[in-house]
C-alpha cells in the first residue's frame, strides 16, 4: 500500500481548518442549523438562497418526512462532496464520531436510492416522471459522479460496504439505462463529472463495465448519435458542439470544460488512448497557453461562468470560479498520469496555491465563488454586471458547489504530492510529508522536509529496502531560474528534462537537496492581454502577489512602481496567519482636490508622491474587511 503522510506546517493548518472547522460548519449548514446569510452568487431573483436544506432532501426522499425539494437540482452533490472530504480527513485520522454521523449519511443516502438503483432527491420528490428527460440541465449524471468520488474516497477510508454497494448500484443502473445499444437511452449529462466518478469506481472495482461506460458518456458527447433534449443553451456551452476528439479550444462553461478534460485524461493514462490524450493535450494548451489567469483561474465572463477569446483576461469581471481551479487541478494530475512534463505541476500549483487557497477565508467559514483579480467595492455594489464580483468572503453561496469542492481537494492534497509509475517516482509538489512506496522488489521510503512556500529549500531522504534501479524525478518549477540540486553533499547539475530533474540510481540511504531560487519576480502578460498593458504582476515561490488597500490606501489604480525598483521579502508571523510580504518603493498620483474637472488637457494637475507598497499573498486577500485589492500594478519606465 503506498501511503503519505502530510506534516507540512502550511498544509497542515489548512487541513486542522477542515477538520476543526469547515466539516463540522458545512455540516450544521446542510442541516440547516445554523443562522447565517446566504448570499446569492449574482443578482437574480431565482436564485434559491433561503437555506440549504440538504439533508432536509434525502429524507424526504428516503421517506422519513413530508415535503417539497429545496435548491437547486444539483443540491445532492453539497452532501456527497462534504463526504468525500470526510473521508479524507478520517483516513488521516480517525475519529469515531465523525465516523458516525457519516455512516448515518451513508444509511440516509442509501434509503433515498429507489429499488432499481436510481439516485437523486430532486426528481425522486418533484418530477419522478421526468428523469433522464432534461440531461442538459438536470444533473442527475452529475450527482451520480460526485457519489461514486465521495463512496469510493469513504469505502477506502472506513471501508464502509454499504456506501460501495450503493454506488455500484446506481452505477449499474445507470449501464442498464445508458449506452449505444438498442433501446438504450443516448443521452449524456449537460454537466461532465458522471465520467470521473465512473473511472474512480472502475479502479476501486476493476469492474470493465464503469470503465466502458465513463468512455461511452465522454465519447457520445457531441456527435450527432447523441439524443438531445429541446431546450439547451448554445451546444458550447456544454462543450458538446464537436466531438471530444474534435475540439481544439477551451469553450463553454469552465467548470464543465476542466471535468471533461479530467475524465479524458483519467481515461487515457487508464487505457493508453493516444487520441484523447491529444485531445487533453490540445484543450490543455489552449487553457494555459490563452485562457488562464496568472491566479490559476479560469473563466473569463459571468454569462455561461464560460471561457470567452484567447487573450481576453478580464480583471474585474472575469468569473475564476473557485470550482474551476479546483477541476484544474484534477486535470493537471492525470496528465501527469500520462506524460513527465513538469508544466501540469506548475499549473496545479498556481491552481491550488492562488486561486484554490483564495476560495476560502483564513477562519475557514467564508467562501469565495467568484475569484476576482482586481476589486472596488462600490462598483460592485452598483454595477449590475459585476454583481457576481464579493469583495468578502460570503457565509454560503445559494448555488454552495465551491466550499465542500475546495475542502475535498485541500483534505486530500497528499494525493498530489507524488506521482508514481513502475519504478519511477516524481516529486510533484513540495510539502513537508512521508511517503511509502511499493517499487520493484522492495519499499522506498521518502521523506521530504521543507518551509515551503515560504522557503524554496527541499530535503528529500530516501531509504530503500529494494535491489531496483529507481529513477526519481524532482519537478523544477519553471518560476525557478537558478536551482541548486545536491546529492549526498555533492552538488551535481540541475538542468531539467521536461520541468524534471532525474537521478536514477539504486537508492540505500540517500539526502537530496534542492534549493529553489525564491527572489520575487515581476511578471507580464502578453501584450495582447489588454487589461495587463503596462502593468506587471509579482510573485515569490508559488504565490502570486496582490496589494490591499489596508495596506496601500484608496485608488489602487494611482499606485506605478519602476521597472528597476527592487521588491523586498519579509515573513511578519502576526499578519493573516503568518505571511511573506513584499515591499517596493513606488509612486502614488495625487489627484488635485482643487480641480474636479472630469476632463483636462495636459496632466499638469497630477502629482506623484513617494509611497511604499506592499502586497501581500493573494490567497490571502479580503481577510481584513471589505477593501479595494488588484494584483496588475501600473509599471513607470522613467522617474
Ligand atoms: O452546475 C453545477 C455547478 O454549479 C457548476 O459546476 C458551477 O459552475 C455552478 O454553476
Ligand atoms: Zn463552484
Amino acid at each position: 500500500m503506498n501511503k503519505v503522510e502530510i506534516r507540512d506546517r502550511f498544509f497542515s493548518r489548512y487541513k486542522e481548518l477542515i477538520r476543526t472547522e469547515m466539516i463540522p460548519y458545512q455540516w450544521k449548514v446542510l442541516n440547516d442549523e445554523i443562522n447565517i446569510t446566504i448570499e446569492r452568487e449574482r443578482n437574480d431573483d431565482s436564485i434559491p438562497n433561503e437555506k440549504s436544506h440538504v439533508i432536509e432532501n434525502f429524507r424526504i426522499a428516503a421517506g422519513r418526512k413530508k415535503g417539497h425539494h429545496y435548491g437547486w437540482v444539483f443540491q445532492d452533490s453539497d452532501l456527497y462532496k462534504w463526504l468525500e472530504a470526510v473521508a479524507y480527513t478520517l483516513r488521516e485520522q480517525m475519529d469515531e464520531e465523525l465516523k458516525s454521523l457519516a455512516d448515518h449519511v451513508v444509511d440516509l443516502i442509501s434509503e433515498a436510492q429507489e429499488d432499481d438503483g436510481y439516485l437523486n432527491t430532486y426528481f425522486t420528490i418533484e418530477e419522478p416522471d421526468e428523469k433522464y428527460n432534461r440531461l442538459w440541465q438536470s444533473h442527475e449524471l452529475y450527482c451520480a459522479g460526485h457519489f461514486f468520488e465521495a463512496a469510493a474516497a469513504y469505502y477506502e477510508a472506513t471501508g464502509n460496504q454499504k456506501v460501495l454497494d450503493t454506488a455500484c448500484k446506481l452505477a449499474d443502473h445507470i449501464d442498464f439505462v445508458f449506452g449505444q445499444e438498442e433501446g438504450k437511452n443516448r443521452g449524456y449529462d449537460g454537466h461532465e463529472e458522471v465520467e470521473i466518478g465512473l473511472m474512480r469506481l472502475y479502479r476501486l472495482t476493476q469492474n470493465d463495465r464503469y470503465l466502458n461506460l465513463a468512455r461511452y458518456f465522454l465519447l457520445i458527447r457531441g456527435t450527432d448519435q447523441a439524443v438531445m433534449g429541446s431546450k439547451h443553451l448554445p451546444l458550447t456551452y456544454y462543450q458538446a458542439h464537436l466531438p471530444v476528439l474534435l475540439q481544439e479550444n477551451a469553450e463553454g462553461h469552465a467548470v464543465r470544460l476542466v471535468y471533461l478534460c479530467t475524465a479524458m485524461a483519467d481515461a487515457a493514462a487508464e487505457t493508453g488512448d493516444e487520441k484523447l490524450l491529444d485531445a487533453c493535450r490540445r484543450l490543455w494548451k489552449s487553457i494555459v497557453n490563452r485562457r488562464m489567469y496568472i491566479t490559476g483561474g479560469i473563466g473569463s465572463t459571468v454569462s455561461g461562468e464560460a471561457f470567452t477569446l484567447d487573450y481576453d483576461l478580464p480583471n474585474d469581471t472575469m468569473y475564476c470560479e473557485t470550482c474551476a481551479s479546483v477541476g484544474l487541478v484534477f486535470f493537471a494530475y492525470r496528465m501527469l498520469l500520462s506524460e513527465e512534463n513538469g508544466e501540469y505541476g506548475d499549473v496545479m500549483e498556481r491552481a491550488l496555491y492562488n486561486t484554490v487557497l483564495g476560495g476560502v477565508a483564513l477562519d475557514g467559514k467564508h467562501f469565495f465563488y467568484v475569484n476576482p483579480l482586481e476589486v472596488v467595492p462600490g462598483k460592485s455594489r452598483k454595477d449590475p454586471g459585476k454583481s457576481h464580483v464579493k469583495c468578502v468572503r460570503p457565509q454560503w453561496l445559494g448555488c454552495a458547489c465551491c466550499p465542500p469542492n475546495l475542502a475535498r481537494l485541500v483534505a486530500s492534497v497528499e494525493q498530489y504530492v507524488f506521482v508514481q509509475k513502475k519504478n519511477r517516482l516524481l516529486v510533484n509538489l513540495f510539502v513537508e510529508c512521508k511517503g511509502s512506496f511499493e517499487i520493484e522488489d522492495g519499499i522506498l521510503d521518502i521523506e521530504l522536509k521543507t518551509g515551503y512556500p515560504w522557503t524554496g529549500s527541499l530535503e528529500i531522504k530516501v531509504n530503500y529496502s529494494g535491489t531496483a534501479c529507481v529513477c526519481l524525478g524532482i519537478r523544477v518549477p519553471s518560476w525557478s531560474d537558478t536551482t541548486g540540486l545536491e546529492i549526498n553533499g555533492k552538488s551535481t547539475d540541475s538542468d531539467a528534462e521536461h520541468g524534471f530533474v532525474y537521478i536514477n540510481q539504486v537508492f540505500k540511504e540517500d539526502t537530496i537537496r534542492l534549493e529553489l531560487d525564491m527572489e520575487p519576480k515581476r511578471w507580464y502578460a502578453n501584450p495582447l492581454v489588454e487589461n495587463d498593458l503596462g502593468k506587471f504582476a509579482v510573485s515569490r515561490g508559488p504565490l502570486v502577489y496582490c496589494a490591499e488597500e489596508v495596506d496601500n490606501g484608496k485608488n489602487l489604480h494611482l499606485m506605478s512602481v519602476e521597472k528597476q525598483e527592487p521588491l523586498e521579502y519579509e515573513f511578519k508571523e502576526a499578519l493573516l496567519g503568518g505571511v511573506g510580504v513584499l515591499t517596493a518603493s513606488g509612486w502614488k498620483t495625487e489627484a488635485d482636490r482643487e480641480d474636479l474637472r472630469l476632463y483636462r488637457q495636459g496632466n499638469a494637475a497630477e502629482k506623484k508622491v513617494r509611497t511604499k507598497i506592499r502586497w501581500i499573498p493573494y490567497y490571502s486577500w479580503a481577510n481584513r474587511g471589505e477593501n479595494e485589492m488588484r494584483v496588475w500594478i501600473r509599471e513607470e519606465n522613467q522617474r
